[in-house]
């Protein structure tokens, strides 16, 4: 006697449709200081998926350095199993703070809830971006949540001697893992202000610093698309970078990845070196504009519309430069 097992035609239903996810960044390769863009969309059979979300991870060749959570459509609305109540600056004790200093601790104190009527595993993460619009800290905590309950945690990021005064954001998220391991988002990010002052700022200057606005990219529509724009920090390594995206949507589950490169400026050739190779296709491409046959974009670091001195100093800074 043989049985035979029936697969149930829901399974197969299901499988017909092609929940896709793509990403894609605005460049291949970019210079340290540039802006990077990541966009892309979210679809069930071709058709756009919207109020959904999309776990977005950024990696460069050593660690995370972007951990968020995009949404495909302005303010999507759903029963979220967790979400990220609040996101607070604070000091170390959790007490409000709205100013921290470069070289110095920031803090900020997360307030999650558990919608579900089961404990789950979870990653809340903390990205801060400065005025720049560079990403400069990533800070994450994994562990469980009792069901139907809230927590609270107080997660702390290194505010880098480098980074670019003025008014900061800091971005919430909570993810069932890292979008690289395959980790979805929970719900939507949530999102904080604060400001980041230098060491020795008088109180005139802060309060001058306040004045400061971001730039964001707020061109896009969002029908099943989400976006995202960075500037790489100047203090970044060059090298590979990995852009993984993931989303869920009613039980359906999809993931993607790209890379793109960064490059200091004066690495014409992309090899990661700054050298004699570079120096000569400079040479080749000397006092050239787009107008001209031996024009080369690539040698134009400071994207200033011409090949010249500016470019050959930035070159020359980099001398010797080797990932
Ligand atoms: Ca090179
Ligand atoms: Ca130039």
């Amino acid at each position: 006697m043989f049985i035979i097992i029936l697969i149930s035609p829901i399974t197969i239903a299901r499988a017909q449709f092609s929940f896709t996810l793509t990403v894609t960044t605005s460049k291949q390769y970019y210079y340290l200081g540039e802006i990077v863009e990541i966009y892309g969309n979210l679809t069930l059979d071709d058709a756009p998926v919207q109020n959904a979300l999309v776990g977005l991870e950024v990696t460069d060749s050593k660690k995370s350095i972007i951990i968020r959570t995009l949404p495909t459509s302005p303010e999507p609305q759903q029963n979220w199993l967790i979400e990220v109540l609040s996101v607070i600056p604070c000091d170390e004790n959790g007490n409000p703070k709205n100013s921290f200093s470069r070289g110095g601790l920031s803090f900020f104190n997360i307030t999650i809830r558990n919608n579900d009527i089961e404990v789950r595993s979870v990653l809340i993460t903390i990205n801060i971006y400065d005025s720049s619009n560079a990403p400069i800290g990533l800070s994450t905590i994994s562990g469980y949540i009792s069901d139907n309950s809230t927590a609270t945690v107080i997660l702390s990021i290194a505010i880098p001697k480098t980074a670019t005064l003025g008014t900061a954001q800091a971005y919430a998220n909570v993810h069932s893992a890292a979008p690289k391991f395959g980790g979805k988002p929970y719900g939507p990010e949530k999102s904080g202000q604060f400001q980041i002052i230098s060491s020795y700022v008088s109180k005139t200057t802060a309060n001058l610093q306040n004045l400061k606005t971001l730039t964001i990219n707020t061109n896009y529509t969002l029908n099943g698309n989400y976006t995202t724009t960075f500037k790489l920090p100047p203090t970044i390594s060059a090298g590979t970078f990995k852009v993984y995206v993931s989303s869920m949507y009613l039980g359906y589950t999809a993931l993607n990845y790209t890379t793109f490169y960064v490059k200091v400026p004066g690495d014409v050739n992309g090899d990661f070196k700054v050298d004699g190779i570079d120096l000569a296709l400079l040479g080749a491409a000397w006092w050239a504009s787009p107008i001209d046959p031996n024009w080369n974009p690539d040698c134009d670091f400071d994207q200033s519309g011409r090949v010249d001195g500016g470019d050959l100093a930035l070159l020359g800074s980099y001398w010797g430069y080797k990932f």
